[in-house]
């Protein structure tokens, strides 16, 4: 596992001089981390918090020990705090610094488990950094937006919210963008979902058909109610109405804003669109979700607010402004500018 902290002693070398830096009291190494602004503890998941046992080492080198994969799920979660703290200026899940609790246990999952600020994550594939970002970002959206636990369309969202700084936690750590992929350092476990922003129709999806949930939904959707899109309330489901699904659309709305493209979308319309960088992307992003996106947006507000945010940053037609209205015309959604 390339992502895996014991592998990252460069990294480590220029942060942290190969230490994961914890908390310290009698004698012993926690995986609690309180320094200025980073508040997080990991714990070996039991059935809920209050019986997850703690996790504890004689010196700040966990590469040496059977807790090393506990270890590296800490430093990915350093990282994602990192990422919003040092990037968006937001301090931990809910922007004031609350204690993120992380529950790390041997079966393969990873999800956030709701208001309690709890991430878990389990199994080497589902233990990498982007999946683990992916995972924080939840909690940064319930406690901005209150997009977290909602269906449809405001789920799908969410999902795509934690799959666009998932992608660039990633980024920020590995000093530049390797790949639009999230979940691909998890593989080749064939059967666990991997998501690209570049390209959301591809074969790799691997998500449970909404539809029907024995097989795989072929793909996610590149435009608004286009190829692959899910039909949302109709029929049966497995999940939450197809919002790892559709999500496939602001996903792809953000790589174009960030690097652009030309063509034609599902719904034959011709799209050009001028990339403004991933940085101007990234901070029109997270300032819709934090200042227009709410628990019950859908795509034309994610599309709104997307463009005031970028009016507000970057001017009334500015450049960033009538390309992220040009975003979303290639996804579908309203006329190009
Ligand atoms: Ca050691
Ligand atoms: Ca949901
Ligand atoms: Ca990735
Ligand atoms: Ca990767
Ligand atoms: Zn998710």
């Amino acid at each position: 596992n390339v992502n895996n902290y014991n592998n990252q002693q460069t990294l480590l070398d220029i942060g942290y001089n190969g230490d994961l830096p914890c908390f310290f009291s009698n004698n012993c190494y926690q995986l609690l981390t309180k320094g200025s602004y980073r508040n997080i503890e990991t714990r070996n998941w039991g059935t809920e918090w209050s019986n997850s046992q703690e996790e504890f080492h004689d010196d700040q080198d966990w590469t040496d020990c059977s807790c090393d994969d506990i270890a590296s799920v800490h430093w990915y979660v350093q990282q994602s705090w990192d990422y919003f703290n040092n990037i968006h200026s937001w301090n931990g899940m809910d922007g004031i610094g609350s204690r993120t609790q992380v529950g790390v246990t041997s079966q393969t999952d990873a999800k956030y488990g709701g208001n309690l600020y709890t991430i878990i994550v389990g199994g080497i594939v589902r233990q990498t950094l982007d999946v683990v970002a992916h995972e924080f970002t939840h909690g940064v959206t319930e406690h901005s937006s209150q997009l977290y636990g909602t269906d449809n369309e405001t789920g799908a969202l969410d999902e795509s919210f934690a799959d666009i700084f998932g992608v660039l936690t990633e980024r920020y750590v590995e000093g530049n963008m390797n790949d639009w992929r999230i979940g691909e350092d998890g593989n080749p476990d064939p059967d666990l979902p991997v998501r690209s922003l570049q390209d959301p129709n591809n074969d790799y999806f691997h998500y449970p058909d909404p539809t029907d949930c024995n097989n795989t939904a072929p793909g996610q959707p590149d435009t608004y109610e286009g190829q692959f899109w899910y039909p949302i309330n109709t029929g049966d489901n497995c999940d939450d109405g197809g919002e790892h699904v559709n999500a496939g659309v602001q996903n792809h709305w953000f790589y174009l804003l960030a690097v652009g493209g030309s063509g034609t979308n599902d719904n034959g319309w011709n799209y050009n669109v001028q990339g403004i960088g991933i940085d101007k992307a990234a901070k029109i992003t997270f300032y819709n979700l934090i200042n227009h996106i709410q628990g019950n947006s859908e795509y034309e507000d994610a599309r709104q607010g997307a463009i005031q945010a970028a009016k507000a940053i970057y001017g009334y037609c500015s450049f960033e402004h009538r390309q992220t209205q040009n975003a979303w015309h290639a996804v579908g959604i309203g006329d190009d500018d």
